[in-house]
């Protein structure tokens, strides 16, 4: 009888004891909610994805040098992560990589990291850092530098499709909102619609248009417009002109050459040409540094637009653009209405850069 009772005592304390470890495997972490807990009950899949990734490098030791290229939180929050308060030197190194994937180029990225560094001290807050560092390299806001002549002259330039005609439309309105005579003048000569496009856009911004048949040259476009914006009185007079591949000489030649047939033209009227305005779409990417250079060379740019940020697109390239050729972001096209351009802002720049998923 004692023998069973004594049996009966062990079984039930052995089945307590499965109870306990039973209840203690299926509850919500054993060790609190850790580093991935909160993106694993979002019921987000691709959280879960990047958990498992991140599990699987930190099983394979790759932890720190493998880092999912989409961490939540943003490029900042990441930043913060990967340097802790004592980074070694494959952790700068995971952060130079960090900053080519978000399109910043290998030579402003190293820049980057160097001043970043430089400055780095173990209380410091290292995205903070990068972000001063990102709007230091950007140079202050940077203005239309537009003269008093008449007409000022604004050449805009740049890759099929990049916004050059919409720009020149928002850029019109602006202007004609702020007392100014304009008028656009349609260089683009090649493609069919262009003329009729551009005649839209003026309409639609309350300005004066000059244009020719299709297939006119460019260059005598442009000079009668200068000559005809003169005589009207406009204060500010726009060229656009055809999208064309940077690669292609002939057509970098071809503007060239409406450059200096403008400047010849300007000059009869006592002015110059103010601004020559590159068109980037910000989701080019490292080619939009081989475009720039290409146009910059043919026709030196004065300044960048960088449209399409209303997109995902975290624009990097206008970091590259600056440190290496040293052509600051002037405007920044934010979708496909009239009033979508803005004045760019490195600071509202820098802070997008850091908080886009990286
Ligand atoms: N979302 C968005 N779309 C834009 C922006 N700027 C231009 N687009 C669109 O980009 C497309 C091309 O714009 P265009 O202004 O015709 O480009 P373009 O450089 O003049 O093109 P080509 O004259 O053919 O070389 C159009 O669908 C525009 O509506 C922008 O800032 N945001
Ligand atoms: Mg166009």
């Amino acid at each position: 009888m004692e023998i069973l009772v004594a049996a009966s005592a062990v079984l039930v304390v052995v089945v307590v004891l499965i109870v306990v470890l039973l209840v203690r495997r299926s509850g919500p972490g054993r060790d609190g909610p850790g580093p991935g807990g909160p993106e694993r009950s979002t019921g987000d899949g691709r959280a879960d994805e990047r958990v498992g990734r991140a599990e699987s490098s930190i099983a394979s030791g790759t932890a720190v040098l493998d880092v999912p290229p989409t961490s939540p939180g943003g490029l900042g929050a990441r930043v913060r992560r990967l340097l802790g308060s004592a980074p070694t030197h494959d952790e700068w190194r995971e952060l130079e990589g960090v900053l080519i994937r978000a399109d910043v180029g290998a030579r402003a990225a190293a820049d980057l990291v160097a001043r970043v560094k430089a400055r780095f001290d173990s209380g410091s807050d290292p995205a903070r850092l990068l972000r001063d560092e990102i709007v230091s390299l950007l140079g202050p806001a940077s203005e239309l530098g537009l003269s008093d002549a008449r007409p000022a002259i604004v050449i805009v330039v740049g890759v099929n499709g990049a916004g050059k005609s919409t720009t020149i439309g928002k850029l019109a309105a602006r202007l004609h909102g702020t007392g100014k005579r304009v008028m656009l003048a349609n260089s683009d000569t090649f493609r069919a619609a262009a003329g009729e496009q551009l005649g839209i856009w003026a309409q639609r911004a309350g300005v004066q248009i000059v244009a020719q048949e299709r297939g006119a040259d460019p260059g005598s476009v442009a000079f009668d417009a200068v000559s005809s914006a003169n005589a009207k009185g406009c204060d500010v007079l726009i060229i656009d002109t055809a999208g064309r591949l940077h690669t292609k000489t002939p057509l970098m030649d071809e503007l060239g050459k409406v450059r200096r047939v403008t400047e010849k033209a300007a000059a009869q009227t006592g002015g110059s040409i103010d601004e020559i305005l590159l068109v980037l779409d910000a989701q080019t990417g490292q080619n939009g540094i081989a475009q720039a250079r290409a146009f910059t060379e043919a026709v030196d740019v004065t300044g960048v637009v960088l449209t399409k940020m209303d997109g995902s697109a975290r624009g990097g390239i206008v970091l590259v653009v600056r440190e290496e050729l040293g052509v600051p972001v002037k405007l920044v096209g934010v979708g496909e209405s009239i009033d979508d351009l803005e004045t760019f802002d490195p600071s509202a720049f820098a802070d997008r850069l850091l908080e886009s998923d990286a």
